[in-house]
């Protein structure tokens, strides 16, 4: 799309003008940075402010827009009190005082996703749920590129959103958050799914139902919708008058798991489209998310034989059940990214023998309640650590064995000491790393690191040496 017909779209969608409007863009991180590219890009004046002393991505603004107005160190109301309109980063909650106000002064709210709907003509698929987005918007993205579609993919995960314009692609592949799809009105998805719905960033969310909500927005428009039929929360979203395709790996759906013959397939209707054990992935939740995509493609137009071909060779991306090594016996899984309860219960579910759990973090709010019963039928003990271990520790009451860590290299010298021959030691957080580490990639790096030093020989401690909590 050219300049004019994307400023066109952004007047009639946002009363957006280039010379009228007062554009403040708030933030300046990866999303900022984006949104003041594109801005500068299509020629129209705005601000930025970031409530950091120094943002993230300052010295890359000064270099590109030196003229463009940055204020940093707070969020200076007058700022906000002039503006028109209000990009707003997803890391910034839209109930901080200044934008409240300027809402109330007539600001509209608008993001880098409406934006990015604005800006080009390519079916767009969006993907959102709280777990299995990465994984899904990945292999849905390989998907594409193996019909030799010209794709972008990005959002949430990876490259954001708007920066993906510069690759004039064929379709576009986005990983959508609750905080990006809250602050988005002018999305239509060609498809779209929200893959599950379990607690998180409740820190953020009023409760459970508005989360839920912020996810729905994922279905706006008239696209086709993707629904979970194993998922309750999600299966009450769904709208009988649109185009819509369901997945389970419980029951008969659009796409489904059946055997035949002694073995279970991938199904399409009554068509199976490939052997499960073709998926080069741990975890029944995995099947779940072969499935979505599966559907997700089909939607799009592509051939079952393509989407089962790039499902052959789908790896999965790292941090997530991954297999770190095998020592004496004893299997590593990094799953890092099991920053939430509902990861985590799905990490342990996959386990037919009981394991050792490495958990903990910044619980976000979640109610630790809700993994007592995962741990108790599929952990022997567990090894907790972080800001909010007690939580755990507390909704656990004893039901399995519970050992403190201080660090990453800690809990796994004790739990190496736990697992026995055949069995696996499980990082599954079930929590945020941002208490003690940069972020889940620096917590599943070092939880790599210290199992591989296993090997080493820098021994192993044994729960007799470490006081329980
Ligand atoms: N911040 C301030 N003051 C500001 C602006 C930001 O303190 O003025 C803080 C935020 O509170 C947050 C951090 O800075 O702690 C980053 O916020 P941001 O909005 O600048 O983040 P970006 O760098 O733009 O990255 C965001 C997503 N981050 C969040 O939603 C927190 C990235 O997802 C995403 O990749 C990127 O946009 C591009 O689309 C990351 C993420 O953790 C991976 N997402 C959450 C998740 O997956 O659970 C939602
Ligand atoms: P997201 O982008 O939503 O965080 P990821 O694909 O990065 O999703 O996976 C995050 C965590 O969720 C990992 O621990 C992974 O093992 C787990 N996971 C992946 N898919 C699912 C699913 N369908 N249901 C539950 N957990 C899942």
């Amino acid at each position: 799309m050219d300049g004019a017909a994307i400023t066109a779209l952004l007047s009639k969608h946002f009363g957006l003008d280039p010379q009228a409007s007062k554009i403040l863009v708030v933030g300046l991180g990866n999303t900022g940075i984006s949104v003041a590219r594109y801005w500068h890009g299509l020629g129209f004046k705005f601000a930025i402010i970031d409530s950091r002393d120094k943002p993230p991505m300052m010295e890359e603004f000064f270099q590109q827009m030196p003229d463009t107005p940055v204020f940093t160190g707070g969020f200076d109301e007058a700022a906000f009190q002039v503006a028109t309109h209000l990009v707003v980063s997803p890391g910034v909650s839209l109930d901080e005082r200044a934008i409240i106000k300027a809402i109330a002064n007539g600001a509209r709210i608008v993001s880098d996703i409406d934006l990015f709907a604005c800006s080009t003509d390519a079916p767009i698929v969006a993907i959102t749920g709280s777990n299995g987005k990465s994984t899904v918007t990945t292999m849905l993205g390989e998907m594409v590129k193996a019909a030799g579609i010209a794709v972008g993919v990005g959002g949430n995960l990876g490259t954001p959103a708007l920066d993906l314009l510069a690759l004039k692609a064929q379709f576009y592949v986005l990983e959508l958050s609750s905080f990006q799809l809250e602050r988005t009105s002018a999305l239509n998805a060609a498809a779209a799914t929200v893959l599950n719905i379990s607690a998180d960033h409740l820190d953020r969310h009023a409760d459970l139902a508005d989360y839920a909500r912020q996810k729905q927005r994922v279905f706006r428009g008239d696209g086709v919708m993707v629904i979970n039929a194993d998922d309750p929360v999600v299966s009450a979203m769904r709208c009988d008058s649109r185009k819509m395709l369901t997945f389970s790996i419980n029951n008969t759906a659009d796409f489904y798991l059946a055997e035949q013959d002694g073995t279970e397939y991938l199904m399409y209707n009554e068509s199976p489209l490939m052997p499960l054990a073709e998926l080069p992935l741990e975890g029944r939740h995995n099947a779940a998310n072969a499935l979505v995509a599966l559907a997700l493609g089909t939607s799009i137009g592509l051939d079952a034989q393509t989407m089962c071909a790039a499902l052959r060779k789908f790896k999965g991306l790292s941090h997530r059940m991954q297999r770190v090594a095998e020592i004496r016996g004893v299997t590593w899984v990094n799953d890092s990214k099991a920053t939430n309860i509902g990861a985590c219960v799905a990490a342990l579910q996959g386990y037919a023998r009981k394991v050792v759990l490495i958990a903990g973090g910044d619980a976000k709010g979640a109610d630790m309640n809700e993994l007592t019963p995962a741990i108790k039928e599929k952990a022997k003990s567990v090894v907790l650590m972080g800001k909010d271990a007690g939580l755990i520790k507390q909704a656990l009451n004893g039901c399995v064995p519970v050992y403190s860590a201080d660090n990453m290299m800690q809990a796994v010298q004790i739990a190496a000491g736990l697992a026995d021959v055949g069995e696996s030691v499980l990082l599954s957080p079930a929590c945020a790393s941002l208490d003690q580490y940069k972020n889940y990639q620096d917590r599943g790096d070092k939880f790599t690191k210290a199992v591989l030093a296993l090997v080493d020989g820098s021994g192993v401690m044994y729960p007799s040496s470490v006081a329980l909590i």
